[in-house]
């Protein structure tokens, strides 16, 4: 076992030299254009740049000099990222509010290595899920596991919800390319029946395979959906209780309630306390991945992730892809004001990445308390959003290129299409280097004036530019690449995170939203009119609502 000490986070962020150095140097630079950078520095396009795993990052369209990423990079040093980063990677117990280790990088290390918690190696315990989950799919896939009537199985239902549902779901679009295309595969997620009544509607049991995927196996979407699967499963087997085992799996590490709800546990894949929900899709939380894309892609993912891991922990830090985007959003969240980040992929696959990105950004990093407790007086995590490309460039993109708001981008486009056809490519491609180009060049009025504009149209066609994005290349969307890009922002997150000296890997928002529902509940299902001890607009819904029910 490593040891176990925190990092120490005195003194304040705000008191910091590297703090004081970057708002002075933010006063400097904070009007200048981009043009000007650009005009003034002719390798600015390639300078600012960095490779890794795979990975290219253009940053140069961002509103940073070299002395702004120089102090960038000294504030991470103030902030101790890197023993930071040491820390994570070797099983300390940084989450210390939930005192668990955060070893999500261990998911994907190669067999062979060797992390410890409380002195034991993790990787060898990884390996053997991993090797439980291949198996299980080769026999879904090639037919072996059949249903209870002897049928083979070409429905998988996911039910899980937050980070046992958003990282299957975005992987599940992002790598249908490699999935098996003879197998159905939805996800259940809300606790609204519509979502459940939906999935299941063309379906046939005897063909239906539900992976109850729930790290607590205590949520109540989770398990309201579980039971209602259930009973629809044996409603359509004429209720022979014997059929649950061959159509139910678990996902969780809680094989005691996986027992009491009736799956063999010998139909459970793990996985541990130091995997937080939102960092599990390369988890045993990813079976329903492996299930659509096999074993080997699914290696291949978390090879990918592997390689950017390697990155974060080796690259100095002017090259850190993960480090460098970090450090990017703080500079825009604490200097710039900037509240949300638009993350926009030019790739159709990876149409649910932004979603999947809300929850891993949003629930790391929406904190106001130090590790030390403290409030923070600055602002922390960003809103991340966003849309493919090009569909968002006919709705939001004006609000971007023309609005009041300051919104840095992430462009994410690959040099190959998975669907090469005719001009397609090119032209989306074409889109995204526009967009970035337009966004930080603009359109003066002197520019407009020479189009032949009338004057009074002239304030309305100009564009400012100046507004700051990244793009984010790689060579072709595979499995590999999905890794490399999710452990990206993974680690962007964390590094964010360190230099607010907050803990990114519990979420107690989340818990008090579990334990509240749980109190209302028999409030609304009450037979008879209960005493209502709540605030008086609750009190006055919860009343209405059992109006309407009666
Ligand atoms: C993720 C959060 C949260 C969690 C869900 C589902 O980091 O902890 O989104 O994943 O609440 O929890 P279970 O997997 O325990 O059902």
């Amino acid at each position: 076992m490593g040891p176990q000490k925190q990092t120490a986070i005195a003194p304040p962020l705000t008191r910091r030299k590297a703090w004081k150095k970057l708002q002075t140097h933010f006063k400097k630079i904070r009007e200048t254009h981009l043009r000007t950078l650009f005009a003034e520095d002719a390798q600015r396009g390639q300078s600012m740049t960095a490779e890794g795993a795979g990975l290219f990052l253009d940053y140069s369209k961002n509103r940073v000099t070299p002395e702004t990423v120089k102090l960038l990079i000294q504030l991470a040093d103030e902030c101790g990222l890197r023993p930071r980063i040491d820390a994570m990677f070797r099983g300390d117990k940084i989450n210390i509010t939930e005192k668990r280790a955060v070893l999500h990088v261990a998911l994907r290390a190669p067999r062979g290595a060797l992390i410890l918690v409380d002195g034991e190696d993790v990787v060898p315990q990884v390996h053997a899920v991993l090797d439980r989950m291949a198996d299980f799919s080769h026999r879904v896939r090639s037919g072996a596991w059949t249903g209870y009537t002897g049928k083979p199985i070409r429905n998988l239902i996911n039910v899980g919800i937050g980070g046992s549902d958003l990282g299957p779901v975005m992987a599940h679009e992002a790598l249908k390319h490699y999935s098996e295309r003879k197998l159905t595969c939805r996800f259940v997620s809300n606790v609204d029946g519509t979502d459940f009544a939906e999935a299941v509607q063309d379906l046939d049991p005897a063909e239906t395979l539900f992976i109850i995927s729930s790290k607590t196996f205590t949520t109540l979407e989770t398990m309201t959906n579980a039971h209602t699967a259930r009973e629809w499963l044996l409603a359509g087997m004429g209720g022979d209780e014997r059929a649950v085992a061959r159509h139910f799996v678990a996902v969780s590490t809680n094989a005691g309630e996986v027992g009491k709800f009736g799956i063999d546990t010998a139909n459970m894949f793990g996985f541990w306390d130091w995997v937080g929900g939102r960092y599990s899709m390369d988890s045993a939380i990813g079976l329903s991945t492996m299930l659509a894309i096999g074993e080997d892609y699914f290696r291949e993912m978390l090879a990918g992730f592997h390689e950017m891991d390697e990155h974060f922990c080796s690259a100095p830090f002017e090259q850190n892809l993960p480090v460098l985007m970090g450090l990017l959003a703080v500079w825009y969240g604490n200097f710039f004001n900037a509240s949300t980040i638009a993350v926009l992929p030019y790739e159709q696959y990876l149409k649910r990445f932004p979603a999947y990105l809300q929850q891993l950004t949003m629930e790391s990093n929406g904190k106001s308390v130090t590790l030390d407790g403290m409030c923070v007086d600055y602002s922390t995590g960003a809103i991340y959003w966003g849309e493919p490309g090009t569909n968002g460039q006919h709705s939001f993109y004006q609000l971007i290129h023309q609005g009041t708001r300051l919104i840095p981008c992430d462009f994410i486009a690959f040099g190959a299409a998975l669907n090469p056809l005719g001009r397609h490519h090119d032209m989306l491609l074409a889109n995204v280097f526009a967009q970035s180009e337009a966004l930080a060049f603009g359109k003066t009025p002197e520019q407009v004036e020479a189009e032949g504009t009338p004057d009074w149209l002239v304030p309305h066609r100009v564009f400012e530019g100046n507004r700051p994005s990244n793009t984010i290349l790689a060579d072709r969307l595979t499995p590999a690449a999905l890794g490399r890009l999710v452990a990206l922002y993974e680690h962007s997150v964390f590094t964010q995170g360190t230099i607010w000296g907050i803990n990114s890997f519990d979420q107690w928002g989340v818990e008090l939203g579990k334990a509240l529902a749980q109190r209302i509940i028999p409030e609304l299902e009450s037979p008879s009119e209960p005493a209502l001890g709540h605030d008086s607009s609750t009190n006055n819904l919860i009343r209405r609502y059992r109006a309407i029910k009666a």
